[in-house]
């Protein structure tokens, strides 16, 4: 019985999430409780074990962390129902307690703005209760002395009493047990077996059915953003990227490309569910501390202004020494610095009384820069397209922010919604509530490409090639060292801008054995990328990239 207890408790869960995900696209794709537990859970999730999830599972994390949270339901639903065979009442109790934990999640999230994201919960876990109570009841029916059978009061009390010592063998044994087949069920195993799986095949069915039209309905939302989406025609830009230079892509197989493609572009973020904005209703706010003249500005306002494109390399502070998370982007949007001027905002070193800018996205992410570096004269962008084409969703449309120089987690809002002018002593962004640093300029990098970790090359003439990035300082020189020999200096792609990447490459004589690669840049400011290994948290890894190779 213990089992069948356990299959009951399974098939409530499986009703219970199935039913919610019905309800969550009536109420809000984000309020399920998957994403709403998943979305608390990576807040509460400490800096390191986050950091080391991006590092081992990419941009699989999300999709790790919601298969964990299904393995951990799954154990509790396997519980719960064990445990309504004895306590009939307690288990469908247990499903509510979980119903409960979904809904404070979906309504604690900071991007909920109504109360009735707790629905996809707290329906769900109700209706999951409710199977659990009546396919426990068919398993437990026997148990029960008929005399019990009348008073709905003593229903489940009489269960657990004559249950307790029987454990979950079958009622065989247990006398009222023959008095069963009076209702006409199958006796054989002493419980109401055909009312069982009658119920539990009904209801497996409709949950399924349920689920998969949940799904479906889901996989329609947004149908607005998308198609605000494709009706987005880039303006020319005012003030147009100079063109890439000849030869600032290298002709080296294995090497990053220089420019990334949008599929292929790096992306991280806490969005379990990615925001899908309607650019029509879409508004970006910008207030605050010496804000002279606040503003609400809607997306056509920011297409008729100047568009300014340019090429800049984002960079993540997760991102390790040869790490994956750095891209490179033709990005085109408006100048911030206008835009802040126009509002009446001064940067520090001219009498503004705020420091810090904190951007929020529409799912709540803050995220603080330096006015100062803001307004600095660099190319701190507003974007609206990437790759000649508008944001792709995942990347932040309809509106990001991009700013040379500093890693993403300081700087790279997407899905921007609201600009306050603040000071750094005053507010605590997202990141740096969780350990990470205010202020985070990137670190100067470089990485090997080419050959791959461990790779077998032939002796003989083997190309050594990667990327090397040190935004809005530039790349100077690139080296690299052969085991314990001397620095080589490697020849340098073409510079685009000192806001982007670098490729680099050496031919290197490659004798047979075992060699080890190692790399290390020197910005334009004449500093070398220290040798010194430092963890992403709080401001970035540091060290240099080494490829150990064997040649054949
Ligand atoms: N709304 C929002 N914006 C965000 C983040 C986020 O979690 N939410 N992550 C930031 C971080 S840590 C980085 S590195 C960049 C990554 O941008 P990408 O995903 O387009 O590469 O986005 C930044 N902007
Ligand atoms: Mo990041």
């Amino acid at each position: 019985m213990g089992a069948l207890g356990a299959l009951s408790g399974l098939l409530a869960g499986f009703a219970s999430l199935a039913v919610a995900e019905l309800v969550a696209p009536a109420v809000r794709p984000e309020a399920g409780p998957v994403v709403a537990v998943g979305g608390a859970a990576i807040d509460v999730t400490p800096a390191p074990v986050k950091d080391w999830a991006i590092r081992h599972f990419g941009t699989d994390d999300k999709l790790v962390l919601q298969l964990g949270i299904l393995g951990v339901l799954t154990v509790l639903a396997l519980a719960l129902g064990a445990l309504a065979v004895r306590f009939r009442g307690a288990g469908s109790a247990g499903v509510l307690v979980f119903g409960a934990i979904g809904a404070a999640a979906a309504v604690g999230r900071p991007d909920s703005r109504s109360l009735t994201d707790a629905l996809p919960s707290a329906v769900g876990a109700v209706v999951g209760a409710l199977l659990l109570y009546v396919l426990a009841g068919r398993l437990t029916a026997v148990r029960r002395p008929p005399a019990a059978r009348s008073g709905s009061a003593a229903g489940d009390g009489s269960a657990t009493g004559d249950g307790s010592a029987a454990g979950d063998g079958p009622a065989a044994g247990d006398g009222p047990a023959t008095a069963d087949a009076a209702d006409g069920s199958s006796a054989a195993g002493g419980w109401d077996r055909r009312g069982f799986v009658v119920a539990a095949a009904s209801a497996a069915a409709a949950s399924a059915v349920a689920g998969a039209a949940g799904r479906s309905l889901n996989g329609s939302r947004g149908q607005n953003a998308v198609a605000s989406r494709k009706q987005v025609v880039l303006p020319r830009p005012g003030s147009p990227a100079r063109p890439v230079p000849e030869g600032a892509g290298l002709r080296v197989a294995g090497i990053s490309p220089f420019v990334t493609p949008n599929r292929d572009f790096y992306r991280v973020d806490t969005a379990l569910v990615v925001p899908r904005v309607d650019a029509a209703g879409w508004r970006l706010r910008i207030h605050g501390k010496g804000v002279r003249r606040p503003a609400v500005l809607t997306f056509d306002d920011l297409l008729r202004r100047e568009q300014v494109e340019r090429d800049i390399t984002l960079t993540c502070v997760s991102n390790e020494v040869g790490g994956p998370y750095v891209g490179n982007a033709r990005w085109i949007g408006v100048r911030l610095a206008d835009l802040l001027a126009e509002c009446g905002v001064r940067p520090p070193s001219r009498g503004g009384p705020a420091d810090q800018l904190v951007a929020r996205s529409v799912d709540g992410m803050t995220i603080g820069s330096p006015v100062e570096d803001v307004m600095d004269g660099r190319d701190a962008l507003l974007a609206v397209g990437m790759n000649g084409e508008p944001l792709p969703f995942e990347h932040g449309f309809p509106v990001r922010m991009v700013v040379p120089g500093l890693y993403g987690f300081v700087s790279a809002c997407k899905w921007i919604e609201d600009i306050e002018l603040t000071t750094f002593d005053s507010y605590d962004p997202y990141w740096v509530k969780r350990g990470w640093a205010r202020r985070a300029p990137v670190k100067t990098e470089s990485r090997i490409d080419t050959p791959k970790p461990f790779a077998r090359p032939a002796a003989g003439t083997v190309m050594i090639a990667g990327v090397a990035w040190a935004q809005h300082r530039g790349i100077g020189k690139v080296e690299v060292r052969v085991d314990d020999g001397p620095w080589q200096q490697a020849t340098l792609a073409a510079e685009d801008t000192r806001d982007t990447w670098r490729q680099w490459s050496l031919p290197w004589q490659a004798a047979k054995g075992g060699h080890t690669l190692t790399v290390r840049a020197t910005d334009r400011t004449g500093a070398v990328q220290t040798e010194k290994r430092a963890r992403t948290i709080p401001d970035g890894a540091s060290g240099r990239h080494s490829v150990v190779v064997t040649v054949d």
